[in-house]
């Protein structure tokens, strides 16, 4: 018991003096290279990647939809393999801004991806569609922590949406700039599940 409590603890100091900022796994994600190069895109409506007053370099990306009861989609696919591992805590962040109307929603979705296809988890970050800013000119800064599924042999992957409602006036123009995704620093994750563990009431037990 006593060995297993000191591995312990080695682990734990290992894991603290560990790399205090993860590195950013999203690729072209400040659209940086004036194209989608690393994005899969999924137009309905119109695309494109321009200087749009973007919050971080000199591209950023537009996606115009105008087609009812469509999604337009742009897919930072399969990153982070071999990197990402099943059940730690991701970081993801972005800017956007844009207008919606009759229905248009944004949303951006996380799915974790097994090797060969298919996903082990998929979800809605945030739960829902994005709070824009009511001012289209007006970017906001997202930030979601995210787990990764139970199998992401295939990575994961972050999708930027601009859908439309069945109305024929339903119009979703986003426009998406700086993604960036990380693994959260395994110091903060240990000390935020830690305390589900009991670890504290160990670490006091300790001390006393
Ligand atoms: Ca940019």
């Amino acid at each position: 018991m006593n060995r297993l409590r000191v591995s312990f603890a080695a682990a734990l100091l290992l894991l603290i003096a560990g790399p205090a900022h993860a590195a950013n796994l999203a690729v072209n994600g400040g659209f940086e290279t004036g194209d989608f190069s690393g994005w899969q895109t999924f137009p309905s409506g119109t695309q494109s990647v321009g200087g749009f007053d973007p919050t971080e370099g000199s591209f950023a990306a537009r996606l115009f939809n105008d087609v009812p009861a469509s999604a337009s989609l742009i897919k930072n696919a399969n990153i982070g393999v071999g990197v990402v591992t099943p059940g730690v805590l991701l970081e993801i962040s972005f800017d956007a801004r844009g207008a919606t109307a009759a229905g248009g929603v944004a949303f951006a979705e996380l799915f974790s991806e097994i090797a060969g296809g298919g996903t082990s988890q998929s979800e809605i970050l945030g739960g829902g569609p994005l709070a824009l800013d009511a001012d289209p000119a007006v970017w906001t800064t997202f930030t979601f922590l995210a787990m990764a599924g139970p199998d992401v042999s295939g990575g994961i992957t972050i999708q930027l949406a601009a859908i439309t409602g069945a109305d024929p006036s339903s119009v979703s123009d986003i426009y998406f700039d700086n993604l960036q995704v990380r693994v959260v620093p395994v110091p903060a994750a240990v000390w935020l599940f830690a305390s589900g563990l009991g670890v504290f009431g160990w670490l006091k037990r300790r001390a006393a």
